[in-house]
């Protein structure tokens, strides 16, 4: 029997996750533009997928486990188990508005337009903070929304801050610090769950090398 691990087919996870396995000696020689490999010295089977699809696999045990953002797993909100933060990947999903602008705190988003690609995620922070937003949901580049006039503000993945600053936007609250997480499917088998245990032990290992 063979783990299935689903990993970002080309995107930021997708270097790191390979040299994570790697560094586990794990090794998938097969070319990237499959659609799967096979490594030739453990039991594990890899599968190239988007990164937004990767939680739904991982539920419906086409993978038994993945590599994928937090921002992901939250905005997608399906049945899988986070079981272990992985290290790369980090950034965190914010709240901007335009520069200059006076942000004083969560309700100067009351009645207001956010451009996001994270509707859940904003959705659940603003039902906390008792406030009532518009939520523009869109795919891409939203970073450009309060300057065509879309909106008033955005809630977007931010890392060191440069697409904003060009973007005459200022980063004014953080909803969410994300990282690469390793998420399993609910009902892995005993043998699964052994083999998933051992890839574990060899993901704990390597972070413990680097700190
Ligand atoms: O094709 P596929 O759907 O698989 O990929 P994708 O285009 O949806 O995702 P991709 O490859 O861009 O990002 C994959 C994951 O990397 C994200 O889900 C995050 O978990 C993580 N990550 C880490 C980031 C960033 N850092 C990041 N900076 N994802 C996106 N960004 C973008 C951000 O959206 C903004 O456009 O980078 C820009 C901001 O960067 P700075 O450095 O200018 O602040
Ligand atoms: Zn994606």
């Amino acid at each position: 029997m063979k783990l299935k691990l689903a990993i970002q087919k080309s995107g930021r996870l997708h270097d790191d996750s390979i040299r994570l396995l790697k560094e586990c000696g794990i090794d998938i020689s097969n070319g990237v533009n499959k659609l799967k490999a096979e490594a030739s010295n453990f039991p594990i089977e890899v599968f190239f997928l988007r990164d937004d699809d990767i939680p739904q696999y991982v539920e419906d045990a086409v993978a038994d486990i993945g590599f994928v953002g937090e921002n992901v797993v939250y905005e997608k909100n399906k049945k899988v188990n986070v079981v272990e933060k992985l290290g790369f990947g980090k950034c965190r999903l914010s709240i901007a508005v335009r520069k200059g602008e006076q942000y004083t705190g969560a309700s100067f988003l009351e009645g207001k337009r956010i451009a996001t690609s994270y509707p859940v995620i904003v959705d659940s922070f603003l039902r906390e903070k008792g406030v009532k937003a518009e939520i523009h949901e869109i795919s891409g580049s939203v970073e450009i929304a309060p300057g065509i006039g879309l909106a008033d503000a955005i809630c977007d993945l931010v890392s060191s801050g440069s697409t904003l600053f060009m973007n005459g936007l200022q980063e004014t609250e953080t909803i969410l610090q994300s990282q690469a997480v390793l998420i399993r499917n609910n009902g892995l088998n005993d043998v699964k769950m052994q083999l998933l245990e051992r890839l574990l032990f060899r993901i704990q290992s390597v972070k413990k090398a680097k700190n």
